[in-house]
């Protein structure tokens, strides 16, 4: 059974001799591919082994000091910087999704059964709704194998997710400007979280997921805005009726339910039609291209949404 890394210790609270007794017992595990802990002086990935998936998009990388250090997570503060910089003492294990709503088995999932799911390696192109993008190595696996594990029932259209709230760990939930609604919430229709595409990752670049990147389990659509791709997912429910959504709640003339990336489609207080590809050492903006219909997932998704008018339906 993969583990995972051991809840963080600050290291206010550890001696020095706890703390050597913690490296040595992180090097040894590591060595044998079994677990990294917190060294208590900052939380360490674990390696997560992995398939290699048919899904790659054959685009460079963005360097992982990008896909880790420019960030949004407002739990942890609304600048790119914020998340890495606030999120050291949040505890990513112990951890349960709880799954529920129209199903025949509701069901909590621990961590290491989330773990034990087959997982790939995909790398995918993200286009934040912001028009910047990146391309991320994820590990995860199909949101459809832990959806058939709790039985949908006939009546269930859509799929509710929630992030977990603990304002002690997440300044963007205990101080005195709070910039959204807690929970985060997301949802996706039945069909589209059923797609191959749509994966729960747990890891990235290899290891377990960093705290900024939504530790220890978020979701990953690719053809949508990044702000689909809702972080430290703590409950999942099957439901007949459109789940609320964060950003929809907070603005909804400018995030719609769908957020399928469409450079025909502006936000309206800025162009979709290209984005800046983070990463790569040019000037901002000077890494510009132009933003692909369903972020170049068009031959696989498009489907899901035929006959829709997507002007509407943004
Ligand atoms: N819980 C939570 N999930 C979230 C967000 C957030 O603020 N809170 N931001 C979203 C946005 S806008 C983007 S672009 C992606 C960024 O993911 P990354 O930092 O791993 O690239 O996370 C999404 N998931
Ligand atoms: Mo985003």
């Amino acid at each position: 059974m993969p583990a995972y890394r051991q809840p963080f210790i600050a290291s206010s609270e550890i001696t020095p001799e706890q703390c050597f007794v913690k490296r040595r017992s992180f090097l040894s595990m590591a060595a044998g591919g079994l677990i990294a802990a917190g060294s208590g002086l900052a939380a360490t990935a674990a390696p997560l082994t992995a398939q290699q998936s048919t899904y790659k998009v054959d685009e460079e990388l963005t360097p992982e000091k990008d896909v880790t250090g420019y960030n949004n997570y407002y739990e942890f503060g609304t600048g790119k910087g914020d998340p890495a910089a606030n999120s050291a003492s949040f505890k990513p294990s112990p951890w349960t999704i709880k799954v529920d709503g129209l199903v025949g088995k509701p069901k909590e999932f621990g961590l290491e059964e989330l773990l034990a799911f087959p997982m790939e390696e995909r790398v995918y192109r993200m286009r934040c709704v912001e028009a910047w993008s990146m391309v991320i190595p994820w590990v995860g696996f199909p949101l459809k194998a832990l959806l058939d594990k709790v039985e949908p029932l006939g009546s269930a259209k859509y799929v509710a997710f929630e992030t977990i709230v603990r304002p002690e760990e997440m300044p963007g939930q205990s101080g005195f400007f709070q910039p959204l609604p807690w929970p985060y919430r997301e949802g996706l229709r039945l069909d589209e979280a059923n797609h191959p595409l749509a994966i729960l990752a747990l890891g990235v670049y290899g290891n377990t997921l960093p705290n900024q990147n939504g530790a220890p389990v978020r979701l990953v659509v690719p053809w949508k805005y990044g702000f689909k791709g809702i972080k430290s997912i703590v409950r999942i429910s099957l439901t007949e009726t459109p789940p609320p959504s964060t950003w929809n709640l907070s603005a909804p003339s400018e995030y719609g339910f769908y957020a399928n990336v469409n450079p025909a489609v502006d936000h309206p207080r800025w162009s979709q039609a290209s984005e800046n590809r983070i990463g790569g050492g040019g000037f901002f903006g000077s890494n510009r291209r132009p933003t692909l219909p369903f972020n170049g997932y068009a031959d696989e998704v498009a489907g899901l949404y035929s006959g829709m008018d997507l002007k509407a339906n943004f």
